[in-house]
């Protein structure tokens, strides 16, 4: 299917219901409130964002991949015998009609060497196992974080 071209897929909608599956199915994945807590370049920035499912079936979140970041990784804080720390997650599930949050504290997106400017828009691709990869475009704060943020 890949070698199929977008004029081809623009022929009709009979033939793209049939060749272009990426363009007649919706993804199930929609999100919003996506930001990121930028600093420095050679501090990791923080990413945040609400994954929502609309459909019937759990969906899970197999990484991210964005040009704005050396590497990115799904992240998690946690707090082992009060000392916080963070781990790395292999993947995340959005639940079937359900909603999968990271947020500053808990799940995030860890990208390490972040090439960003505050109040400037970088777009994250996220992959998913059972869904359709998902461009999410993310608003860049600078120190103080998203107004009304942890
Ligand atoms: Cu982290």
């Amino acid at each position: 299917m890949r070698g199929i071209g977008l004029a081809t897929c623009l022929i009709g909608v009979s033939l793209m219901a049939t060749l272009c599956p990426a363009a007649a199915e919706s993804n199930p994945i929609t999100a919003n409130s996506a930001w990121f807590r930028y600093l420095l370049p050679q501090i990791p920035a923080g990413g945040f964002v609400t994954l929502h499912n609309t459909s019937a079936t759990d969906i899970v979140l197999n990484g991210v991949q964005t040009a704005a970041c050396g590497m990115a990784m799904l992240h998690r804080s946690v707090t082992r015998s009060g000392v916080d720390r963070m781990v790395m997650v292999n993947h995340v599930t959005i639940p079937a009609h359900g909603v999968f949050r990271f947020s500053p504290g808990g799940f995030h997106i860890m990208c390490m060497q972040p090439k960003m400017t505050p109040g400037t828009n970088v777009t994250v691709s996220f992959s998913f196992r059972n869904a359709p990869d998902l461009a999410i475009p993310f608003k860049v704060y600078g120190a103080d974080g998203k107004p009304g943020a942890k």
